[in-house]
């Protein structure tokens, strides 16, 4: 990795440190009026302020960069779906869902707060998701109305929400490539895909710029899901991944093909370097 793609995601990042400042406006302006809902903003800050790597947000601003909006402009929505992955997460760890007791080296939500407290927190960032883009987008209402339904679809049934029912049912029962591949780009693909749409939508790019953004971001979705099960296999190989079902080196391969397909999408934009393509290569040699 060169210094260029390290820095892509780095937490010295300038985007990444616009975002973390942005969350924490976001925190601040929660008016905690009694002191009965101060577990409540603990527990939000907690997952919200100390956050991962903020890929998906980072992912956003850049692909703003490359339409000429401006990150101030697009910090509500992209800030937006990280709030959607961050309660996804608090949820999935949920002893109802994956049970897990650490996540980012710290105890999951729950762990720390309580079930009925993260219950709420994750209830309160996906809630508190459309409005801030609601109110952030509504001098152009078009737009503004657009985005929402965007990320409604990708959050929803059809997207994060229903790739994570098909998950919990079909635990261990993923013989095919075909649809554990769909499983992953509903799951994990459609926030990566929506928040390089939305920024699209919200810069009042053309419906094709809009369509090419989609594809992108849902390959590039697809790659950070396969690099992620390469990483989680560096010393188990987990049952129902795609290690599992095509080994490590052939998911090294889908991860390079798909990474291909991911530049290509970029390529007929006009886009063949600059902290885009870098973001494709970063993914690519991830180990975290
Ligand atoms: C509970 C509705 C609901 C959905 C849960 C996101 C999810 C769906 C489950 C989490 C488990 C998992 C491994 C999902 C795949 C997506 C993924 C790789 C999540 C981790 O994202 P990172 O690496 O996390 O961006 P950080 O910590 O960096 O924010």
């Amino acid at each position: 990795m060169n210094s260029q793609t390290e820095s892509v995601v780095s937490a010295e990042s300038p985007r990444v440190a616009l975002i973390n400042d942005f969350a924490n406006e976001w925190l601040q302006k929660l008016s905690v009026h009694s002191e009965a809902l101060r577990p409540l903003v603990d527990s939000l800050r907690y997952s919200l302020a100390n956050g991962g790597k903020r890929t998906r947000p980072v992912l956003g601003l850049i692909v703003g960069e490359q339409l000429g909006v401006s990150p101030r402009h697009l910090l509500p929505w992209v800030l937006a779906v990280e709030m959607i992955h961050t309660y996804s997460l608090i949820h999935d760890d949920l002893p109802a869902m994956d049970n897990d007791d650490f996540r980012r080296g710290k105890p999951t939500n729950h762990k720390v707060f309580g079930e009925a407290t993260a219950l709420l927190a994750g209830d309160i960032l996906l809630t508190e998701a459309f409005g801030l883009v609601a109110r952030s987008y509504c001098g152009n209402s078009e737009r503004g109305i657009h985005a929402v339904a965007l990320l409604s679809d990708a959050a929803g049934f059809a997207g994060m929400c229903g790739g994570q029912a098909i998950d919990l049912n079909a635990k261990l029962n993923h013989h095919q490539l075909d649809s554990l591949l769909d499983l992953h780009a509903r799951k994990t693909g459609c926030l990566f895909r929506v928040v390089c749409e939305g920024v699209a939508v919200l810069s009042g790019s053309s419906v094709d710029l809009q369509n090419r953004m989609r594809q992108f971001g849902a390959s590039l979705g697809l790659c950070f899901q396969l690099a992620d099960d390469l990483i989680d296999s560096t010393d188990k190989i987990e049952a129902g991944s795609v290690p599992a079902l095509v080994g490590l080196a052939g998911t090294r391969k889908l991860l390079e093909s798909e990474s291909n397909r991911a530049r290509a999408a970029l390529k007929e934009i006009g886009i063949v370097h600059g902290p885009l393509i870098d973001l494709v290569g970063w993914n690519e040699q991830r180990t975290f």
